[in-house]
């Protein structure tokens, strides 16, 4: 079996980008279908409460949030590298404006134009991971109406990047904003074809977008949950890098509690075992699988002594 185990679904996005991340650095990896909708009994044992897509596992080791897999990804397989050092601040740039601005019209817009094509309970789902009402399928197709302007406006953007010539989102190399920018464009024909006339448009973003595919997903070999929460039992988590705090994180060693700082935040909690610039772990213990540590990446999430 593989190292690295991905837990993800088939229409999640950002699986997708892990899933093309893997296939650019020519990776084999387990692969474990969760389900898209809460709860997640199979997953949360791993990570204590996380419940978002995807989540990477190498033995006891856990990583959260796709921003810190593809790192975690780069320290393993550091070629061909996400992280070209001169594209560096345009790549992370790039990449939270796609995750934090672009893809929500664009979720909403497609999300409420394929009602009828989405698991029953999805819609319900997401809107108590967001602590809002659950709305009624008329409520959802009003807001793809109002989010379909701002997501069409942004594509034009992206465009307009690559009207330079640049072969990719940054520049002249591949980084994470190709992946970040990728995956929220991808999921606008991840489930039908109704909205394939938003690219059209576009031949640039359709001959990048072509590009980007050709990555594939690396070799995936098919993994039951149950064997992945036995890899976890049976493993021992890696000993923790040095860390690197800012003056004013917690010391290590703390009781700590950690969560997102947008949405789907459901606490976790354990004992603060790495912090620096970019990552945050926590060591707990599961009644079912031992010792485990939880990575997440520091931006985006909210830590604080308990
Ligand atoms: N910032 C997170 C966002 C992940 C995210 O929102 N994933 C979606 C699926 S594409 C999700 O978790 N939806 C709810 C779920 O799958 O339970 C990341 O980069 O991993």
């Amino acid at each position: 079996m593989p190292e690295l185990i991905l837990h993800h679904y088939d229409f999640s996005n950002y699986s997708e980008k892990v899933r093309l991340a893997l296939g650019y650095k020519g990776l084999s990896w387990g692969s474990v279908i969760i389900p898209p909708v809460a709860p997640k009994p199979d997953l949360t044992p791993l990570t204590g409460g996380y419940r978002r897509t995807p989540v990477l596992q190498a033995g006891a080791d856990i990583y959260c949030d796709t921003s810190l897999i593809l790192r975690e990804l780069e320290r393993r397989r550091p070629e061909p590298t996400l992280y070209p050092p001169a594209l560096d601040a345009p790549a992370r740039m790039i990449a939270y404006w796609a995750e934090h601005q672009l893809f929500r019209p664009i979720s909403l817009y497609v999300s409420g134009t394929n009602q009828d094509l989405l698991p029953p309970d999805l819609q319900a789902d997401r809107s108590r991971m967001r602590g809002l009402a659950v709305p009624d399928a008329e409520t959802v197709a009003r807001a793809a109406r109002r989010n379909a302007p701002p997501a069409r406006l942004q594509i034009g953007w992206i465009d307009a990047l690559l009207a330079d010539g640049r072969p990719w989102i940054a520049g002249g190399a591949v980084s994470i904003a190709d992946f970040a920018v990728y995956h929220a464009l991808w999921f606008i024909r991840a489930r039908s074809d109704r909205l394939a006339h938003e690219l059209t448009p576009y031949p640039r973003i359709g001959f990048w977008m072509s590009r980007m595919a050709s990555f594939g997903h690396g070799e995936p070999v098919a993994m039951s949950a149950a064997d992945a929460l036995n890899t976890a039992r049976d493993a021992t988590p890696a000993a923790p890098r040095a860390s690197s705090p800012f003056p004013e994180d917690p010391p290590l060693g703390t009781r700590v509690r950690i969560r997102a700082d947008d949405y789907a935040r459901d606490p976790i909690e354990g004992e603060l075992v790495l912090i620096d610039a970019e990552e945050i772990a926590i060591r707990r213990v599961d009644p079912a699988i031992g010792e485990v540590v939880v990575h997440f990446p520091r931006l985006g999430y909210d830590l604080r002594a308990v």
